[in-house]
């Protein structure tokens, strides 16, 4: 099977579990954020058993099979190589893994999923650029970082040094800077609305990630497609 690794775009990306949908069903809305035009989707169940994981996963990878996007989106778990593993040894198209600072190693899950993969890690540090600047990215594709705003989704992203007071948010000039030095594609998200779309776009990044302001949201189809739409617009404009 080939992964998407020399095709995937980080534009529009939803990340999602099933304790982010309000009790709604996952699928549902994975199936209307692709219909919007998501490009991009990280499997994040921080409360599900494995199986269920591997379900939910598998059941993203065959509609995206069915949906013939499987060339133009792609899937992604989040921290858990053993169950893009496992999903993979059940047949379904797996694109790769997201892992944060603390958890597998990139070099391990480039070794276990292959060259054709995709591995994104959180470049979560208070120091960013620096980390940036001098991390080894020869086994990583992408770059996520945050949170530009608080958010809840999340109550530990920009947490630092055992001070769980303190955030470290992103400003759009930090963010700005990242873009220019980073070698790899960077993705930012953390409280993301569509009203922050118009600067992030200015900043020069690869794109946005987001949970709740489509997993939450009360139609999220109309929350995905104005999302794609405005950013799509602001390509449009500055070409
Ligand atoms: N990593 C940094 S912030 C965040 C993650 C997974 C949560 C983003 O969720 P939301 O609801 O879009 O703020
Ligand atoms: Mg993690």
């Amino acid at each position: 099977m080939n992964y998407n690794r020399k095709k995937f775009n980080l534009t529009h990306y939803l990340v999602i579990g099933p304790e982010n949908t309000l009790g709604r069903d996952t699928l549902s809305i994975i199936k209307e954020a692709i219909e919007a035009g998501i490009s991009f989707i990280q499997i994040r169940a921080k409360n599900s058993d494995p199986k269920e994981i591997i379900e939910l996963t598998n059941a993203t990878a065959s509609l995206i099979q069915e949906m013939k996007k499987a060339d133009d989106v792609s899937l992604v778990v989040n921290d858990r190589l053993d169950i893009v593993l496992a999903c993979r040894e059940m047949g379904y198209k797996v694109d790769g893994i997201h892992v944060g600072q603390t958890d597998i190693p990139v070099d391990l899950c480039r070794k276990y999923l292959g060259e054709d993969s995709i591995v994104g890690l959180s470049a979560s540090s208070k120091y960013l650029i620096d980390y940036v600047e001098n991390a080894d990215t020869s086994a990583i594709d992408y770059f996520g970082a945050g949170p530009l705003h608080p958010t809840d989704t999340k109550k530990d992203a920009g947490r630092y040094d055992g001070d769980d007071q303190a955030i470290t948010l992103r400003t759009f000039s930090e963010i700005e800077t990242l873009a220019q030095i980073s070698p790899i594609p960077v993705v930012i998200g953390g409280g993301v609305k569509v009203g922050d779309l118009p600067e992030l776009y200015q900043t020069g990044i690869d794109g946005y990630f987001v949970i709740s302001a489509i997993a939450s949201a009360s139609n999220p189809y109309l929350a995905a497609k104005e999302l794609v739409d405005t950013w799509t617009n602001l390509s449009r404009e500055n070409k």
